[in-house]
């Protein structure tokens, strides 16, 4: 059975087109600095916005009206999963994620739902082999079901941690099953809400157990997936044990864990840490750990995690020039963390919102490819920096010197002069560069 009639799948048309099922910037096959933008971009389909997400919110019911919505149980998950490989084909997806409870409902026990798991997950496996979809990274949901109100693995009850540990355990075998890329761990309660209540070094111990028996695991099957780690600062505890890139960097170097994980870095996830995107992306690129990237925005106007498609054409360039710094995304990829507004019901909506995401992601990546090879920022910050091409400079950045040489040549000094940033100017260009692709 067919799901999406009538949507043919979706190509590249230009962006003089008006054809809404077509992308006007997203051309899978053009190459933008020496690779195609579908070997760049890596885009993603993330399985619980798009196949499972009914539209509901804390103050109303689900507004979502999908061709699967007459089914219930394992007859609903084995639709999805056919309606998924059939809009991975007409978006033109490279690679998919998921979390094991988006594939199957949950059973009584963990037993139960690691069966439906596998009978999902084995029809998965048939579809992949002729599909060119593949499994950006899987991850177990460990923040919905009521056990995890105290947290997984910084639960305070001993029979919870163990059962997270079996769900890793369960999405470890999974991934290496269907040849995930990357397996993610998103904290989702790996926080807490109060401290009068909270052992907070047990906890983050405990977490880095966690993490280190999940590498041990892995390798014991021999699965060899980048372990990624998705800081978010709040929402739902209070206070999130992976706040940011920055705190997560120092919780991975205290429990000897930083050789094993990068980060995925979602957009909403940095502003509602009170960063951008690109700081984000910057401090994950300048120590090695820049592994992936759910690929979203928030609404400025709203303090909580919106999850809105990315169509903010600053944030997506930014980030793009980031990306291509690093050298691209490695195993990682773009994977669009994004659902519809609560408003755009219709099941149309969901190509509507991929194409404007991909097309979005495609303009960034144009216009960060020119504006490296402009040495656009490049340009910028070595002049701004360039007094530390001077004796003295060199001696500071080489580590050769000393306060009291520094003393000394400081202390005669009866004029510095400090250049302006230019801030406006630089923008002024940015808006150049986006409106000359
Ligand atoms: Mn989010």
């Amino acid at each position: 059975m067919a799901y999406f009639d009538g949507i043919t799948k979706v190509k590249y048309e230009g962006r003089h087109s008006d054809n809404p099922y077509a992308f006007k910037f997203y051309n899978p096959e053009e190459k933008i600095g020496g690779k195609t933008m579908e070997e760049i971009l890596r885009f993603g389909i993330a399985y619980w916005h798009t196949f499972v997400a009914d539209g509901s919110d804390p103050f109303g019911a689900g507004t979502a009206i999908r061709p699967w919505d007459h089914l219930k149980g394992m007859d609903l998950a084995k639709a999805r999963v056919d309606a998924a490989f059939e809009f991975f084909e007409k978006i033109d997806a490279p690679f998919f994620c998921f979390h094991d409870v988006d594939i199957a409902p949950e059973g009584a026990t963990l037993r139960e739902s690691n069966k439906n798991v596998d009978e999902i997950v084995a029809m998965m496996k048939d579809y992949m082999k002729d599909s060119k979809t593949k499994l950006l990274w899987n991850t177990a949901n460990m923040f919905t079901n009521p056990r995890w109100t105290h947290g997984a693995g910084t639960t305070s009850h001993a029979d919870v941690y163990a059962y997270a540990a079996a769900k890793i355990k369960k999405g470890l075998e999974v991934g290496k099953e269907l040849g995930a890329e990357n397996y993610v761990f998103w904290g989702g309660r790996e926080g807490y809400e109060s401290l009068l209540n909270t052992n907070l070094k047990l906890e983050q111990e405990n977490l880095a157990k966690l993490f280190h028996m999940s590498i041990d695991y892995a390798k014991e099957i021999g699965f060899d997936a980048q372990f990624l780690i998705e800081p978010k600062p709040k929402e739902p505890t209070t206070h999130q044990y992976d706040y940011d890139v920055a705190t997560a960097t120092a919780f991975l170097y205290q429990y000897d864990l930083q050789d094993h994980f990068k980060f995925n870095i979602e957009a909403n996830h940095a502003t509602l840490a009170g960063h951008t995107f690109e700081h984000e992306l910057r401090v994950a690129r300048e120590s090695g750990m820049l592994g992936s990237v759910d690929a979203n925005q928030g609404d400025p106007l709203l303090g909580w995690d919106t999850d809105e498609f990315p169509t903010d054409l600053y944030a997506t360039t930014l980030a793009m020039y980031e990306i291509l710094k690093n050298g691209g995304l490695g195993r990682g990829g773009l994977n669009f963390d994004a659902k519809v507004r609560r408003g755009s019901f219709e099941t149309e909506d969901l190509f509507h919102a991929h194409i404007a995401g991909m097309d979005a992601f495609a303009i960034g990546l144009r216009v960060a490819q020119k504006m490296i090879d402009d040495r656009f920022f490049e340009n910028i910050v070595d002049e701004r920096y360039k007094t530390f091409n001077s004796e003295i400079g060199k001696k500071i950045t080489s580590g050769q010197t000393n306060l009291k040489e520094l003393e000394a040549h400081a202390i005669d000094i009866e004029n510095i002069e400090i250049r302006s940033g230019q801030v406006e100017k630089i923008k002024a260009r940015i808006n150049q560069y986006l409106l000359n692709i």
